[in-house]
């Protein structure tokens, strides 16, 4: 069904001078991350709304934790899928070719995906609370304490003693003021703003696609689903995202 969108998406890409694909949970499905608010996405039955925020971790920062800790240990597990690496060499074959994700999950990366900004941040960084400002990798095999004693492993504390916390934005946070700017001028300066697996509910980031459709880009929804912003883009390619993107890799 998508297949006919297509053709004005390839030839859009082909003529555009500067593509950026704007990412969420979606890209990272096919790999077996669970997204935010599809099915699997809930934990000991709470959702990320309860537990990904300032006053969750300050009341329980061990639950806070332990999710944190169930989400790497699932996304460890995941591998990087057909979508993310379509992404990753659009970096060289497409000009201007600028990614944005809002995942937290490092699959990206993984991926080969060099230039991507993270707008909320990475799961495999813990920052301390204390004020010293260090900010730890915590991706090597065996950071985190095994799950089943993950109960009784210590808080992840800073080497200046302070309680460390995940790297991540939570709701009621700032993003980090350069990295929202530098996504927005992204969009305002594209000529086709990909929207890939994003329920398109999450601020600021869920504004990019008006920001580009106002700047004149075509603005195209890569999404097994509709979402508010279907209505206001270009063009729809309804389809699971490591189908759609190398399908639109092989067609340019
Ligand atoms: C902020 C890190 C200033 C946590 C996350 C207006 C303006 C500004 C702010 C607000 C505003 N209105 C409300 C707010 C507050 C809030 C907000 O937007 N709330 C929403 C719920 C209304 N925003 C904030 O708090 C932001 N901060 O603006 O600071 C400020 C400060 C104080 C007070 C006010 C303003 C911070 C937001 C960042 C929160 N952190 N993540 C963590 O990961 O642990 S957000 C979290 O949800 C994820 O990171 C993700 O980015 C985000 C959105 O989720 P999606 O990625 O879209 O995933 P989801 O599951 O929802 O959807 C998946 C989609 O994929 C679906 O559409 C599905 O159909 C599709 N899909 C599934 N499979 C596939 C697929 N698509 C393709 N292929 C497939 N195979
Ligand atoms: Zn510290």
């Amino acid at each position: 069904m998508w297949q006919n969108a297509l053709t004005l998406v390839v030839d859009r890409v082909r003529a555009a001078r500067s593509v950026v694909a704007a990412t969420g949970a979606g890209i990272s499905a096919e790999s077996g991350v669970p997204t935010f608010r599809g099915a699997g996405g809930l934990w000991r039955n709470f959702s990320a709304s309860d537990l990904a925020t300032p006053d969750a971790f300050a009341r329980d920062p061990r639950l806070v934790w332990d999710w944190y800790r169930w989400r790497r240990e699932r996304i460890r597990r995941a591998q990087p899928n057909a979508g993310h690496l379509v992404l990753a060499r659009f970096e060289t074959t497409l000009p201007g070719f600028q990614l944005v994700t809002q995942n937290v999950d490092g699959l990206h990366q993984r991926a080969g995906s060099r230039r991507l900004i993270e707008l909320h941040g990475n799961i495999w960084r813990a920052r301390c609370t204390a004020g010293c400002g260090l900010v730890t990798d915590v991706s090597r095999e065996g950071a985190d304490a095994p799950l089943e004693d993950a109960a009784g492993a210590e808080l992840p504390t800073c080497e200046c003693g302070g309680l460390q916390r995940p790297d991540i934005v939570w709701f009621g946070e700032s993003l980090d003021p350069g990295d929202i700017d530098r996504a927005i001028a992204a969009a305002r300066g594209c000529d086709v703003l990909l929207v890939i697996g994003t329920s398109a509910l999450v601020y600021p980031a869920a504004a990019l696609p008006l920001v580009a459709r106002r700047a004149g880009a075509l603005v195209v929804e890569i999404n097994v689903e509709d979402t508010p912003i279907t209505p206001q883009v270009g063009a729809v390619l309804r389809g699971p995202a490591a189908e759609v993107l190398p399908a639109l890799e092989a067609r340019l």
